[in-house]
């Protein structure tokens, strides 16, 4: 590629960045016409900047407040362009009591962004999870009714979204709606409290609601276990939700997005790039946007792996590696894949010990010392390496409807 080209990449993301950035190799400079970047130099920011490609993490805001461990917040800030709340824009953290909201957490991650130019990932205005106690409590008693729980939905909603508006980027409008195949029945359907209370119906309602409170937001739905088609019968996850979002589509409802999260697991096998790929296309051929909300590659701690067995850990630290890799590869491939958010950078703060009881661990790009892993150099390596034709920069506008 020649430099003039880059310079114009640069234009549409963050010229300054770009063309500080790249590096001439020698053979470049003699030949005037090969442009190659130093990727041992580079951040994951940089060099996703080269394809106009925002790389995230979520961020755990006690980690990000501790003074004792300044790392954590110089990393968040040097390495990611997108930033997503672990926890702190969840409906139990932001109005723990009824009718009374805790702005702050969210707001100090929002202004961080703000300070380190990154672009904010909402997440997440409805899910099954992490509900506040009045909340569930007062519809298992039956002093809230299905009537009034779609009210209080509708009033949530519009009224985060219109809190933070015009500061976020992408909205997680709803998470994890529809069942696994190990559930009961194995068939997909729609799962959890919500779609209990409310019907179905509820997750073209919290489109359209989210919609009228910002209509700048990008709204997606963002569920694991999508990232590959399966054999498209009943129990088939990515088709199900492929299919209810080709719905929305047709019905008008005001989707821009599917976010597939990416929680993989090395004791599960290995994604390659081109069936991830071929996902992706299939959303973005219904003219949505995809992304990559929440990756992360676990491990099995055996007893080898926690006594320190090299030749129990490499082998999946390279399998955790070439995961990432297959979803980054994939994102790459698609222009309208605008993000690629890990889900915690380093081992330290992970969700997945606790989730496991201790029995899988391993899963971020950094350990638990910030050293960084073979992930985040293949990663790096991907972002480096990665060029027309097959990649192409991002689409900036919104994606047409
Ligand atoms: O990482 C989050 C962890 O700290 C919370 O305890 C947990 C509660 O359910 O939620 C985790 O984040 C989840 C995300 O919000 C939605 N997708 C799955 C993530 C991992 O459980």
């Amino acid at each position: 590629m020649k430099p003039k080209q880059l310079i114009a990449i640069g234009a549409i993301a963050t010229a300054a960045t770009i063309t500080a950035t790249l590096v001439l190799s020698p053979a470049a400079e003699s030949h005037k016409s090969v442009a190659t970047v130093d990727p041992a130099s580079q951040t994951l920011r940089q060099l996703g900047a080269r394809h106009g490609l925002y790389l995230g993490t979520a961020v755990d805001m006690a980690a990000l407040a501790d003074a004792d461990d300044p790392q954590y917040r110089d990393i968040v800030a040097s390495e990611f362009s997108t930033v997503t709340a672990e926890n702190v824009m969840k409906w139990e953290t932001l109005e723990p009591t009824r009718g009374t909201y805790n702005w702050g957490p969210a707001d100090e991650l929002v202004d961080f962004a703000r300070a380190n130019r990154q672009r904010v990932r909402g997440h997440v205005l409805v899910w099954q999870n992490q509900l506040p106690g009045w909340l569930t409590e007062g519809v298992a008693d039956g002093t809230i009714t299905n009537d009034e729980l779609r009210d209080l939905l509708k009033k949530h909603i519009t009224d985060v979204v219109s809190h933070f508006k015009g500061k976020i980027w992408q909205w997680d409008v709803v998470n994890e709606a529809v069942s696994d195949p190990w559930d009961t029945p194995s068939t997909i359907h729609y799962k959890g409290f919500w779609a209990e209370h409310l019907g179905s119906e509820y997750v073209a309602d919290a489109f359209r609601w989210a919609r009228d409170a910002d209509r700048n937001a990008l709204l997606f739905y963002n569920d694991y276990n999508i990232e590959a088609f399966g054999d498209g019968s009943a129990t088939d996850k990515t088709a199900f939700v492929y299919e209810m979002v080709k719905q929305f589509r047709a019905d008008g409802v005001p989707i821009d997005g599917v976010g597939s999260q990416g929680h993989l697991g090395t004791q599960y096998g290995n994604y390659d790039a081109l069936q991830v790929s071929a996902a992706l296309k299939r959303f973005t051929d219904l003219k949505l946007a995809t992304a990559f909300t929440e990756v992360d590659v676990r491990s099995e701690l055996t007893d080898a792996v926690v006594d320190g067995s090299s030749s129990e850990i490499n082998p999946r630290l390279q399998a955790s590696a070439a995961n990432y890799s297959a979803l980054l590869q994939a994102c790459l491939s698609n222009r309208h894949c605008l993000s690629f958010t890990v889900w915690g950078f380093t081992d330290k703060y992970s969700w997945i010990p606790n989730w496991s009881d201790g029995q899988e661990g391993l899963a971020n790009i950094y350990d638990e010392d910030y050293q960084p892993k073979r992930a985040y150099n293949t990663m790096r390596a991907d972002l480096a390496f990665s060029g027309a034709p097959y990649v192409q920069p991002r689409i900036p506008q919104r994606p047409r409807r």
